[in-house]
C-alpha cells in the first residue's frame, strides 16, 4: 500500500498543473513574434506582451497571431520596467520570462515548469549548464558575463553559472522578494534596464529561495539588432552587484563604509563648500 501513495501523488501533480503566465517584453519585434508566439505550448494559461512603445506593428502582429494575448504598455523605458509591468499584470501561479526576438525557445517552457513543480522556487535558465549553449553571445559579452557571474558567486555565496540570462521562471509568490514594482510613470528607476536580471537573481538568492538551473539553448535573434549596449549595460550590472552587496551588509558597517567613502576631500572641507552627504542606506533605498 505504501508504494501506491507516491504514484497517486505524482498523478495528482500532473493533473493539477499550475497556471502559467508567459511575460514577453517586446520593443519593435513584429517580425520576430512570428517565430515565438506560435511555439508557446498550449498548456500556458496566459501570454502577456509588454510593449515598449514600438514603432513597428508589434502589437497588431501579436494580436493577429494570438487573439487572446494580453497587451500591456510599459510606463517607463527599458526591459526591466517592461518585465515589472508584465509581472504586475500576470495572474498565473507560475511566471515565465520569454524574449520576443526568437532567441529563447518557447519549447523549453515545460522544462522550466517541471523544475518548479519538482520543488524549485526559481528556475534559472543557463547557457552554461548541462546541454545549454548560446549562438548569440559575442566573445566580449561571454567574458563579461563570466566575470560578473564569478563576482556574484563570491560576494553572495551563490552557484550561478549564467548570471546575465533573461530566460527564467518562478512561482509568482517569489515576486515580493524581487523588490521591483511598476511605480510612477516617467523618469528612470534603478532596475528599469538590462540590470534587471542581476537584480532579481541576487535578491531571490538572498531571500533563501530554492534556485534550480535549467539548461537552455539561446539562438541568435531572428531579425534586427540587440537593444543592449555591452559596455554601458555591463557597467550597470556591475553597479547593481555593488549596490546589492552594500545593501545586504549589516547596517552599522554599511554606515561606516558609507561615511568613509563619502567624506569630503580635505580641501573642500577647509573651503567650507556646501555638500549633501547622503548615507549609503538612503542611496540604497532610492
Ligand atoms: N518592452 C520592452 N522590451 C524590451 C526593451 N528592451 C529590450 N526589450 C526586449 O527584451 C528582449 C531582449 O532584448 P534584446 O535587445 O534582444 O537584448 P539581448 O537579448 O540581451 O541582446 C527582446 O524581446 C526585446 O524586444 C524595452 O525597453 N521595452
Ligand atoms: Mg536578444
Amino acid at each position: 500500500m505504501s508504494s501506491r501513495i507516491p504514484e497517486l501523488a505524482d498523478l495528482e501533480a500532473t493533473l493539477l498543473l499550475p497556471t502559467v503566465s508567459v511575460v514577453v517584453p517586446a520593443l519593435n519585434e513584429a517580425r520576430n513574434l512570428e517565430f515565438v508566439l506560435p511555439r508557446i505550448p498550449d498548456f500556458v494559461y496566459e501570454v502577456i506582451l509588454v510593449d515598449g512603445n514600438s514603432t513597428d506593428d508589434t502589437v497588431a502582429v501579436a494580436r493577429r497571431l494570438r487573439p487572446d494575448i494580453k497587451v500591456v504598455q510599459q510606463n517607463r523605458r527599458g526591459k526591466g520596467n517592461a518585465l515589472a509591468c508584465g509581472f504586475a499584470a500576470s495572474s498565473g501561479e507560475i511566471i515565465v520570462m520569454l524574449d520576443a526576438d526568437g532567441s529563447t525557445d518557447p519549447a523549453e517552457i515545460p522544462a522550466f515548469v517541471a523544475s518548479l513543480v519538482a520543488g524549485a522556487d526559481f528556475a534559472k535558465g543557463s547557457r552554461f549548464a548541462g546541454s545549454g549553449y548560446s549562438r548569440d553571445l559575442t566573445l566580449v559579452r561571454r567574458i563579461g558575463n563570466l566575470a560578473l557571474n564569478w563576482l556574484v558567486n563570491v560576494l553572495f555565496g551563490t552557484r550561478f553559472t549564467d548570471l546575465c540570462y533573461g530566460y527564467n521562471a518562478f512561482w509568482a509568490r517569489c515576486l515580493p522578494s524581487f523588490g521591483i514594482g511598476v511605480g510612477e510613470a516617467g523618469g528612470e528607476v534603478w532596475g528599469d534596464g538590462f540590470e534587471i536580471e542581476t537584480l532579481i537573481n541576487v535578491r531571490v538568492a538572498r531571500s533563501g529561495a530554492r534556485i534550480a538551473e535549467v539548461p537552455s539553448v539561446e539562438s541568435k535573434r531572428v531579425y534586427g539588432e540587440t537593444n543592449l549596449n555591452t559596455l554601458q549595460d555591463g557597467w550597470r550590472v556591475l553597479r547593481t552587484i555593488g549596490r546589492e552587496f552594500r545593501a545586504g551588509l549589516p547596517r552599522i558597517s554599511a554606515r561606516a563604509l558609507g561615511v568613509a567613502r563619502q567624506r569630503p576631500a580635505l580641501d573642500d572641507r577647509i573651503r567650507g563648500e556646501a555638500h549633501a552627504w547622503p548615507l549609503l542606506s538612503d542611496e540604497a533605498a532610492a
